[in-house]
């Protein structure tokens, strides 16, 4: 009896961690503030909510779709360089779909599912969104247009789209694809690791694991050394080209008939004066150093 009974409880206190991955804080009934605009006091937010008004070009209702979007850091793991995704990066509808978009957000932070470059007649400034604060769930409903159209669907918290978290939906074929869309379309804006290959979709898509991101080996520092080392030895060789040209004239009249071995003995000459002279002027400023140091003030 003890024995089943502890066997119960293991088994339990295995399938606590499982349930609780499955549980999310539904923010199910929101204040609705008129045009479409639902909220409530926990922070969650429907904009554009529109589950009856047709759009116009729609005879009827095509299909009735429901999705589950989840967005959360963990999904961005399999794009290098980016911190937060949506699980799906590409949705597709018939034109004159009525969707409802189950959002989930995975993450203690804030996402949104925002949808932009719908009909301003119906939806308020283009926009479907929906807003929580995770870990939780909130659902929204809207009518799609006609037409062939790609929407960009995007969270707008400050550089949440940045790091990934973008996506693109389809009605009927769209009309093209967006840019920077992870493991879809190119990055815009490549980031610089110089000695790595840059992350295409493709290879996003083909082949994640032997892409794995090699840190890049220069740190900045490092390398702004070495620009500013550059540009010290072009700024030297800028001077000694002109000390160079402003000297030449002068030696060629000066070497004139001389053997290569008296050249080289008189530049010797030349330059052991030279340093004779440097000498003699920093021993002087020396000298007068100390001795301006040991003069005694009048009147002491
Ligand atoms: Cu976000």
């Amino acid at each position: 009896m003890v024995k089943l009974l502890s066997v119960a409880i293991i088994s339990f206190l295995f399938s606590v961690p499982v349930m609780a991955a499955e549980e999310y804080e539904e923010h199910n009934s929101l204040m609705n503030h008129g045009d479409g605009h639902l909220m409530d006091m926990g922070g969650g937010m429907v904009m554009g909510q529109n589950a009856d008004t047709l759009p116009g070009g729609c005879e009827e209702i095509s299909e009735t779709k429901e999705i589950t979007v989840h967005a959360g850091h963990k999904f961005a793991e399999k794009f290098p360089g980016r911190m937060f995704a949506f699980d799906t990066q590409e949705f597709n509808f018939k034109p004159c779909t009525k969707l409802t978009v189950h959002f989930i957000n995975d993450d203690n932070i804030r996402h949104q599912w925002m949808m932009h470059g719908l009909p301003k007649y119906l939806y308020n400034k283009g926009m479907f969104h929906l807003e929580v604060t995770g870990p939780a769930k909130i659902s929204g409903t809207l009518i799609l247009p006609p037409g062939d159209k790609t929407y960009l669907v995007h969270c707008d918290i400050a550089q949440h789209m940045e790091k990934g978290m973008k996506a693109q939906l389809k009605v009927g074929k769209g009309d093209g694809d967006l840019p920077s869309i992870p493991g879809v379309t190119d990055y815009v804006i490549q980031d610089d690791y110089s000695d790595i290959q840059p992350i295409t979709a493709a290879a996003v898509a083909g082949n994640v694991s032997a892409q794995a991101p090699v840190v890049a080996t220069k740190s900045a520092p490092a390398a702004a050394q070495k620009q500013k080392d550059e540009s010290m030895i072009s700024g030297m060789t800028v001077i000694g080209l002109a000390i160079g040209l402003l000297l030449a004239p002068f030696l060629a009249r000066k070497f004139k008939g001389m053997s290569a071995s008296e050249i080289v003995a008189y530049v010797f000459d030349l330059l052991r004066s030279a340093v004779e002279l440097i000498v003699k002027l920093l021993s002087d400023l020396v000298k007068l150093a100390i001795s301006s140091k040991n003069k005694t003030l009048p009147g002491n």
